[in-house]
């Protein structure tokens, strides 16, 4: 099966956790930033995740896709991800931009290899209200909410030791956003936190989103 990404994008790298947890073996195509043509033309829209399936037919939506890993690998259907998790990630999403959208562009990532990348990419994210440099001067006081989200992650994700005892599905969506912010290098992480994230990132070979 084939995955369509971006690698920045956490409802792509949500679908990746889960397809590595797994063992599942996507083959991961990085699309162009401002290339519309390929995902239009297999799904209509600019989007990503799009999985292939084994059949040719395509599929959209991290959490469809997410179920459909599920199903290959187990008789029962996927849990939905808990209250508490979605809760926490209504939270996250903010702040998950205010971090990435100035910071991604510098990670060398695949998809942001050419000009024209970096071009479409300011020019769909760059709004008033998420203005790069301003986003960069507040830095200390985004880091202090994201320092806040990341100690209730820890708790949230029910560390017994180092193995969380969070369900694969919210694992997925904690690891998509907590990647996503670790481009800022100020960032105090929890102890425990910190080292779940390591090790997933170097057992799936799913690299966190890194300058340093
Ligand atoms: N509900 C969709 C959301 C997918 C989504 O928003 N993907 C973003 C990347 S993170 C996208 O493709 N945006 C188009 C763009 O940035 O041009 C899912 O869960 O898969």
């Amino acid at each position: 099966m084939k995955l369509y990404i971006y690698e920045h994008c956490p409802f792509c790298i949500r679908v990746r956790y889960v397809a590595k947890m797994l063992h599942i073996s996507l083959q991961e195509i990085i699309v162009d930033y401002h290339d519309k043509e390929t995902p239009i033309q297999l799904v209509g829209k600019k989007v990503v995740p799009i999985l292939i399936k084994d059949d040719g037919t395509p599929m959209l939506e991290s959490s469809d896709i997410i179920d459909y890993l599920i199903s290959l690998k187990h008789d029962y259907v996927a849990s939905a991800p808990a209250e508490t998790t979605l809760q926490w990630q209504k939270k996250a999403f903010p702040l998950l931009q205010r971090i990435g959208y100035p910071r991604w562009l510098s990670l060398n990532l695949a998809e942001f290899s050419k000009e024209e990348s970096h071009l479409a990419w300011v020019a769909n994210k760059q709004v008033a209200e998420l203005n790069f440099d301003h986003l960069l001067e507040q830095t200390a006081e985004i880091v202090k909410h994201v320092e806040a989200l990341a100690n209730e992650a820890e708790q949230l994700l029910n560390f017994n030791g180092t193995d969380t005892q969070a369900s694969l599905v919210d694992q997925a969506i904690y690891y998509s956003i907590l990647s996503g912010v670790s481009c800022e290098p100020t960032i105090n992480w929890p102890e425990k936190l910190q080292h779940w994230l390591n090790i997933q990132s170097e057992n799936l070979a799913l690299p966190l989103l890194k300058l340093y």
